[in-house]
């Protein structure tokens, strides 16, 4: 008989408890010669679903709570400490009874009768907040199977509407890939406009160095955290303008090349001073920016009137008072995730997927529909 497979489901890191799943033939049997029951009978005897408490490990082991599922394929869950010497044990513990660490990007194929709910499921142990978390539950429980069929039979009766559904669920595409990475945000503009005031003020602490010389951040300083539940990071940047040190031109490279990567840049500029030149070649240089007017407690030195971008608009905020940052907030969600899912949508969430649409969008304009479907029905099918 085949040995089980174990799996670590929980992230790693610090956690209160982690999770490891057991699942094959033999799976129930491996289990039970690691698994000590506080009271009461084996695994093997109890039912499905029922939370046994006991001791898991090598020697003494650590105090765990097993569960069997009710699968198809054998599966046990073992809920230990999530410190890394109990999952270690627990882990040996498994190992030296027979079971194999899965080495497999899904979480266990075989298991699930869809490929792409094991993947959601796998990408749910990392979701940083509640929101991501939720899109990725929906696909582990069928939206972006349903919709890839819904898609599939509109692509075989030649339907009009199969385009636009296939767009749709590319465009979805850019927030489902970033449900884990997150987005990047980078604070820029020139020395002392109070950047680093304002990444502080929305970090929430002190995290970077504030003071009133020009020049002082030289490092890219960066904080996780989440606006509106999609996880973002947040950078602070040297202030750019031409200099001598060579420090600081590090510092200045370092901020263009985060600038470069970044999906949005703010650039700030300081209300209370009449524009400089190095202000203004950044609005020309940064044309996709947010730009943000601080220290709006101080009193004006010119109108955000006069700069606003078509459509765009210009935020006014004091990052000493905290005032205007709720708006900021909001203009940020707002260009990073303009169209964010309804509940149940589909939304695809890996690279594979989108490929593979990608893939569906050439045949379908190729003429082709009968090709586009069978790419559609491989998403999930290989591994990524
Ligand atoms: N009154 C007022 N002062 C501010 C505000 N924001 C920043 N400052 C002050 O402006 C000075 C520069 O602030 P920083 O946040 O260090 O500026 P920076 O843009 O990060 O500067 P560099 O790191 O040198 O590029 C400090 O003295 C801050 O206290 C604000 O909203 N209002
Ligand atoms: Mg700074």
């Amino acid at each position: 008989m085949s040995k089980p497979s174990f799996r670590i489901l929980t992230s790693q890191g610090r956690g209160a408890i982690a999770v490891v799943r057991v699942w094959g033939e033999t799976a129930i049997a491996v289990v039970d010669a690691v698994f000590r029951p506080a009271l009461g009978t084996s695994l093997a005897r109890s039912k499905a679903g029922r939370l046994r408490l006991g001791r898991a490990g090598l020697g003494q082991g650590d105090e765990v709570v097993a569960v069997r599922l009710d699968t198809p394929i054998p599966t046990v869950e073992i809920h230990c400490h999530g410190g890394s010497a109990a999952v270690a044990s627990v882990v040996a513990a498994l190992e030296s009874a027979g079971a194999r660490r899965w080495e497999g990007q899904e979480l266990d194929p075989g298991s699930s009768e869809d490929p792409i709910a094991a993947q959601a499921l796998d990408d749910l142990a990392h979701a940083s907040t509640l929101r991501t978390a939720e899109i990725l539950l929906d696909q582990a429980q069928g939206a972006l199977r349903r919709e890839l069929a819904r898609l599939s039979r509109e692509l075989e009766c030649g339907a009009e509407s199969a385009r636009a559904r296939l767009d749709a669920l590319i465009g979805r595409a850019a927030i489902g890939l970033r449900l884990i990475p997150g987005w990047t945000v980078v604070i820029a503009g020139r020395p002392n406009v109070g950047k680093s005031r304002l990444f502080n003020a929305m970090a929430g602490f002190a995290r970077a160095i504030v003071a009133p010389a020009p020049g002082v951040t030289r490092d890219v300083v960066t904080f996780r955290t989440a606006f509106g539940g999609w996880p973002v990071e947040l950078a602070d940047t040297a202030g750019l303008r031409p200099t001598r040190d060579a420090i600081e031109r590090s510092g200045i490279d370092r901020a263009r090349r985060a600038q470069a990567n970044a999906d949005l840049v703010f650039l700030v500029l300081d209300r209370s001073e009449p524009l400089r030149p190095e202000d203004r070649e950044l609005l020309e240089s940064t044309a996709g920016a947010l730009l943000v007017a601080n220290k709006a407690d101080l009193p004006p030195a010119w109108d955000p009137r006069e700069l606003s971008r078509e459509g765009t608009g210009i935020i006014t905020v004091s990052a000493e008072e905290g005032t205007g940052l709720t708006e900021l907030i909001a203009a940020v969600i707002h260009r990073l995730v303009p169209d964010p899912p309804a509940p149940g949508d589909a939304v695809p969430f890996r690279a594979d997927q989108l490929d593979a649409l990608f893939g569906a969008r050439a045949h379908l304009l190729a003429g082709d529909p009968a090709g586009a479907a069978r790419r559609l029905a491989a998403i999930g099918s290989t591994p990524p």
